[in-house]
């Protein structure tokens, strides 16, 4: 079913229908929801274990309706991986390689500026990089990928690494991550995706990325990135080992940071694939589980502009769902992807703008192309133009 004569609806008015629950504990949480008034840890308790995930979702959407009305964001984007060689073999990861292993690839820089023109025949407009802690790719290396993208593709922003990678590289190059950033900038880096946060209690961290930097590190790194001007995105790992007070932490300590910096444009749950990592005897997370945890994320992220269905990882079908649970955003084409692919998903590599728009349509929502920096973009047959 098409919903061609959707118009966003007043951004003032949203949800209609009078909020019901069959779970008391959910009654003050919606009366703060509707009131606009602030979360609480024990709130956010209470919606990870309220049974009447309906009403959860019914909030999230109130919230997200309130926020965007029926627009919903997608963006026509290329991953790259330039290398699996890392030094961290965590957990969590299907993905890494030790250096030496037969299975571990580096693309030389040529090979990565052809990755990035491969594949796809609509104008991307976002190049997303992350990969491997290399232990011997010096930052060098990365400052003349980057420069060599910007060169061939001057109007694709580039999102490139994540606050792990940077301090990673800081560390090798022995400069500050301050130092390390600039650098990264000044190559033509324009933002940073938000991977490598996976869940911050140290507990869990210890025992699934025991090798990547702790929470402290990486908010910091973060802020860091959000003081020089860049705009990141933040992530959340679930459905391993974490507990909800697990994720509650996680969730209080970004709004924190976003309180200081407003630096944060979209958070990502990001559920656990667990085929091929050590950790594959655990069970992948539900339907209703993804769905929630979209929920909750844009209930308690009340600082956080915009919340990420990320399809690859959910399936486009849960995603859609999600559409509806309060997820604004689809991410995009993608084209290619290795790191969920590894890890036993089944999604396809990449969607096209025609089919993200269908998913986003019937949902009942208006799809909106969107630059990285959520400007909207318009197309022509040869080329796009950014609003600004
Ligand atoms: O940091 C790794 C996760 C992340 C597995 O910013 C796994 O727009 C599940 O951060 N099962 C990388 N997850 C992906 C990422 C991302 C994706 C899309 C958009 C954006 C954005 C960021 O993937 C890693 C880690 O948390 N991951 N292995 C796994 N087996």
């Amino acid at each position: 079913m098409a919903h061609e004569t959707l118009k966003p609806r007043d951004q003032e008015a949203p949800a209609a229908h009078p909020f019901r629950t069959y779970d008391p504990r959910l009654e003050p949480i919606a009366a703060k929801v509707l009131s606009q008034q602030r979360l609480s840890a024990e709130d956010g308790l209470a919606l990870y274990r309220s049974p009447d995930v309906l009403a959860v979702g019914w909030l999230a959407n109130y919230v997200r309706e309130r926020m965007h009305g029926d627009v919903t964001y997608f963006n026509v984007n290329r991953h790259i991986n330039p290398t699996n060689v890392c030094v961290a073999a965590c957990k969590l990861c299907a993905f890494g390689r030790k250096k030496g292993d037969p299975a571990g690839y580096t693309m030389a820089l040529e090979e990565a500026w052809a990755a990035a023109a491969s594949g796809y025949t609509e104008a991307v407009t976002e190049f997303h990089i992350v990969g491997g802690l290399h232990p011997d790719l010096p930052l060098a290396f990365f400052l003349d990928l980057i420069h060599g993208l910007k060169e061939r593709f001057p109007k694709v922003h580039i999102k490139a690494f994540t606050m792990v990678e940077i301090a990673y590289l800081a560390r090798r190059a022995k400069l500050t991550v301050e130092e390390t950033l600039i650098k990264l900038r000044d190559a033509g880096v324009d933002s940073m995706p938000g991977g490598g946060a996976e869940i911050f209690a140290v507990r869990v961290r210890s025992i699934i990325c025991d090798h990547k930097i702790d929470a402290e590190e990486w908010l910091e790194t973060a802020r860091t990135a959000h003081k020089l001007g860049f705009k990141s995105n933040a992530t959340m790992l679930y459905g391993h080992i974490e507990n909800d007070e697990d994720r509650v932490d996680h969730l209080l300590k970004l709004r924190a940071l976003q309180d200081e910096t407003r630096g944060f444009q979209t958070f990502i749950p990001l559920a656990f694939h667990p085929e091929n990592t050590p950790l594959d005897h655990l069970p992948v997370t539900t339907g209703l589980t993804d769905i929630r945890q979209i929920a909750v994320s844009r209930l308690m992220l009340d600082n956080f502009p915009h919340i990420k269905a990320y399809w690859q990882m959910m399936t486009p079908k849960i995603a859609q769902i999600a559409l509806r649970f309060g997820a604004d955003d689809l991410d995009g084409t993608v084209i290619e992807e290795k790191i969920y692919h590894d890890a036993g998903a089944k999604t396809p590599q990449g969607l096209t703008r025609k089919e993200l728009c269908r998913l986003i349509t019937e949902a009942g929502r208006i799809p909106v192309e969107r630059d990285t920096l959520y400007r909207s973009v318009t197309r022509t047959e040869e080329s796009f133009t950014v609003a600004v």
